[in-house]
């Protein structure tokens, strides 16, 4: 019994994030849903990601939190519109919730929408809110074995972004080993290795992502 329940939530999940990916398509807009355990640095990447994508594209940004504005206030100072969604408990976005905030944006206008899940490496992995990409950002803090003790978020992305590089001389974290893991479950992930505060590698991920919002243009 219990298990037709969480069936029938993730297929009402699945049903509304088609009509979303239908809606994303229709307006050309590229969408990202950004997913880590807290901490691991999404707000970080998407403000020093949008101080370089913001000067070529219409950008917007859905903070998803349990609690506070923080994130979205954070994300407002950069001068993308920003809207928080609060899930007042739940671990995770689901599309209906990103269906009520795009009442609040102008799909026609926006080239790439970033959204920031709640922090952590399980639930979100669950439910597809219609995005183009899915991004899994691991920083270096939380240790090479996350990708082998959650492999779910790691198989369903196409990219993985290792943040807070700069701390690599300081901790034993074995990059090989992380993305050796990560591949095992999904062969055809991409990989990046950023940090978000102190700006190496972002050219990478961003000349990746501004590619996939112009691949995005060109297909629809
Ligand atoms: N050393 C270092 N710290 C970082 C980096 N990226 C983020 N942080 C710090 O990590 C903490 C959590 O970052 P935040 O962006 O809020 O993470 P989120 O919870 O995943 O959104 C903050 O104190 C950031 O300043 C990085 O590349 N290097
Ligand atoms: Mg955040």
């Amino acid at each position: 019994m219990q298990i037709q329940v969480v069936r029938k939530i993730l297929e009402d999940n699945e049903e509304t994030a088609k009509r979303l990916r239908d809606t994303f398509r229709d307006n050309s807009t590229l969408v990202l849903n950004l997913m880590s355990s807290p901490g691991a640095g999404k707000t970080s990447l998407l403000e020093a990601t949008l101080g370089v994508l913001q000067r070529s594209f219409h950008t917007a940004v859905i903070e998803g939190d349990i609690n506070t504005t923080r994130d979205a206030e954070r994300i407002a100072a950069t001068g993308a519109q920003t809207l928080q969604i609060n899930t007042d408990g739940a671990c995770h976005l689901d599309s209906s919730m990103v269906l009520q905030a795009l009442e609040h944006l102008d799909l026609s206008r926006l080239d790439l929408l970033f959204i920031e899940n709640v922090g952590n490496l399980v639930c979100p992995a669950a439910f597809e809110l219609g995005e183009d990409l899915t991004v899994t950002l691991l920083s270096v803090p939380e240790g090479d074995d996350k990708p082998e003790k959650y492999p779910a978020m790691f198989a369903k992305s196409h990219a993985l972004v290792l943040n807070k590089t700069d701390l690599l001389p300081y901790l034993s974290f074995d990059v090989e080993r992380a993305q050796k893991a990560a591949r095992a479950v999904n062969k055809d992930l991409e990989f990046f290795s950023v940090s978000a505060t102190q700006g190496e590698g972002l050219e990478n991920w961003t000349q990746w992502l501004g590619d996939r919002v112009r691949d995005k243009k060109k297909t629809d």
